[in-house]
C-alpha cells in the first residue's frame, strides 16, 4: 500500500477505532485509490486523504417526543455534513434503531462520492435518528418528526443541505417534516427531496433507486454481451428500493424470485410480477415490516429467519441494509452460478463477500455507483423546484437512465486508465474522488 494511504488509515483506525462501519468504507475507499495517490503528488501536498474523511461538521441532538399515551420518549438526532466542494451537503435521513453516529459517518462518507458520480452539484451528507418507525402511529411518527426538525431546521436549506428519505423516512415522514419546516422558517422551499407529487415532488423520484440499479445492471451485461431477458434475480428487502428494481427488472425481461424482510425471506417460484409488485406497498404501507405475510397471501415459500442468499439466480442484488450478504452468502451465490452482484443498498456486501467476487469473476457494482439513481433524482427534482417547474415522467426517466449510462462509462474508464479493467469498485472509487479531491484544492484549505 502507498506509504501515505496507510499512514492515513493507520491514523483513522486509531482515532475512531470503534465506528466499524466508518472504517470499513473508508479503508475501501483509500485503499482504491493507492494508484491515484502515487500518480497525482497534489493529493498527498494538500493532505487531501486527511481532510475528506473528516466531516466538515456533525451536528448531534436532543430529540423529546410524546406517544399516543403521553408518555415522553427521548431519541438521538444527527446530521452529518460532510463535504460541500460539489455543491450543497445532499443525502437521505435514516430513522432505524441500529442507527449511530459511525453508521451515519459511513453513508455521509460514501454519499461524497456517489453524489459526485452523478454529476450534478451536490457535497455529501447523511442523517438520522435511533427512532424506529414500525408500531408507531401517524401521530407518533409525526411528533416525533416535527420535534426532529424542529432542531435540524437551523442547519439545512435549499443551498446548504438538503435531506431525503432512508430506511425508515418514506412520502408520509417527509411531508411531517416539510410542513413544520415550513411553519417555522416561513418559506414554501425545496429544501428536502422526496416530496409529494402536489408539492414540489418529481416524477420517478419514488422508483429511481431501484431503476437506477437496474439501468446500471444492463450497461454491465451489455459490456458482456448479454442482457436482463430471461435472467433469474434475486433481491432482498421489500421496500422502495426493491419494489423499483422489481418493476423495471420485470418490465426488462427478467424474473424476481426472492424478497425479504426482518422476519425472513419469500421464494416465489413463479415469479415476484404485477399486482405481486404492488402488494410490497401494501405491506410497507401496514407498518408491520414483515415478509411472511406475502408468501401467505400468493402462496410461496417463506424462509423464516434467513436471507435470500441460498437460491440459485443469475444475479443477486442487495437492497435492504449494509452487510447483508457477507463472505460466505457469496460463496453459495457464486456456486449456485450467479455471476452478477449489484448493490442497490449501501455497502450492502462486506469486503469477505466483495473479495470473492473479484476471485471468481463475479462482476460487482458498489452502491455507490449502482444505487446513485436514488439521490441522482432527487438532484433532478431540486433543479425542478429551482426553476418551477415540473416534469413530465419520461423526461426524468430518460435523464435518469442517461445519469446511470453515465456513472458505467466513467467507472469503466477510470478502472482502465487505472489498469484494474471492469473493477467498479476501483473505477467508482477513483472517478468519484477525483472532481471532489480537485475541488477542495480549487477552493483552498477550508
Ligand atoms: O442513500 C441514498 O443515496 C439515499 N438515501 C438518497 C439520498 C437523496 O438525497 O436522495
Amino acid at each position: 500500500m502507498n506509504p501515505y494511504v496507510s499512514e492515513v488509515l493507520e491514523g483513522l483506525k486509531k482515532k475512531y477505532y470503534w465506528e466499524k462501519e466508518f472504517l470499513q468504507a473508508v479503508t475501501e475507499v483509500l485503499e482504491s485509490l493507492n494508484l491515484v495517490i502515487e500518480r497525482e503528488p497534489r493529493y498527498k501536498k494538500h493532505r487531501i486523504l486527511e481532510r475528506i474523511t473528516e466531516p466538515e461538521r456533525v451536528v448531534m441532538f436532543r430529540v423529546p417526543w410524546q406517544d399516543d399515551r403521553g408518555e415522553i420518549h427521548v431519541n438521538t438526532g444527527y446530521r452529518v455534513q460532510f463535504n460541500s466542494a460539489l455543491g450543497p451537503y445532499k443525502g437521505g435521513l435514516r430513522f432505524h434503531p441500529s442507527v449511530t453516529l459511525s453508521g451515519l459517518k459511513f453513508l455521509g462518507f460514501e454519499q461524497i462520492f456517489k453524489n459526485s458520480l452523478t454529476g450534478l452539484p451536490m457535497g455529501g451528507g447523511k442523517g438520522g435518528s435511533d427512532f424506529n418507525v414500525t408500531g408507531k402511529s401517524d401521530n407518533e411518527v409525526m411528533r416525533f418528526c416535527q420535534s426532529f426538525i424542529t432542531e435540524l431546521h437551523r442547519h439545512v436549506g435549499p443551498n446548504t443541505d438538503v435531506p431525503a428519505g432512508d430506511i425508515g423516512v418514506g412520502g408520509r415522514e417527509i411531508g411531517y417534516l416539510f410542513g413544520q419546516y415550513k411553519k417555522l422558517v416561513n418559506r414554501f422551499e425545496g429544501w428536502i427531496t422526496g416530496k409529494g407529487l402536489y408539492w414540489g415532488g418529481s416524477l420517478i423520484r419514488p422508483e429511481a433507486t431501484g431503476f437506477g440499479a437496474i439501468y446500471f445492471a444492463e450497461e454491465i451485461l451489455k459490456v458482456k454481451k448479454e442482457s436482463l431477458k430471461d435472467k433469474t434475480i434475486a433481491l432482498s428487502g421489500f421496500g422502495n428500493v426493491a419494489w423499483g428494481a422489481a418493476l423495471k427488472a420485470t418490465e426488462l425481461g427478467a424474473k424476481i424470485i426472492t424478497i425479504s424482510g426482518p422476519d425472513g425471506f419469500v421464494y416465489d417460484k413463479d415469479g415476484i410480477s404485477g399486482d405481486k409488485i404492488k402488494y410490497l406497498l401494501t405491506m410497507r404501507a401496514s407498518g408491520r415490516d414483515m415478509v411472511k405475510d406475502y408468501a401467505d397471501k400468493y402462496k410461496a415459500e417463506f424462509h423464516s429467519g434467513k436471507r435470500p442468499w441460498s437460491v440459485k439466480c443469475d444475479i443477486a442484488i442487495p437492497c435492504a441494509i449494509q452487510n447483508e450478504l457477507d463472505g460466505e452468502d457469496a460463496k453459495v451465490l457464486i456456486k449456485k452460478g450467479c455471476n452478477l452482484v449489484v448493490e442497490a443498498s449501501n455497502m450492502g456486501c462486506t469486503p469477505e463477500a466483495v473479495t470473492e467476487f473479484a476471485k471468481n469473476q463475479v462482476s460487482f457494482a458498489p452502491g455507490k455507483a449502482a444505487n446513485a439513481g436514488g439521490v441522482a433524482t432527487s438532484g433532478l427534482e431540486m433543479s425542478q423546484n429551482s426553476m418551477r417547474l415540473k416534469w413530465e415522467k419520461n423526461e426524468v426517466d430518460a435523464r435518469l437512465k442517461q445519469i446511470m449510462v453515465n456513472i458505467h462509462a466513467n467507472c469503466l474508464t477510470a478502472s482502465q486508465e487505472y489498469d484494474q479493467e471492469g473493477n467498479y469498485v476501483i473505477g467508482a472509487n477513483i472517478a468519484g474522488f477525483k472532481k471532489v479531491a480537485d475541488a477542495m484544492i480549487e477552493q483552498g484549505l477550508v
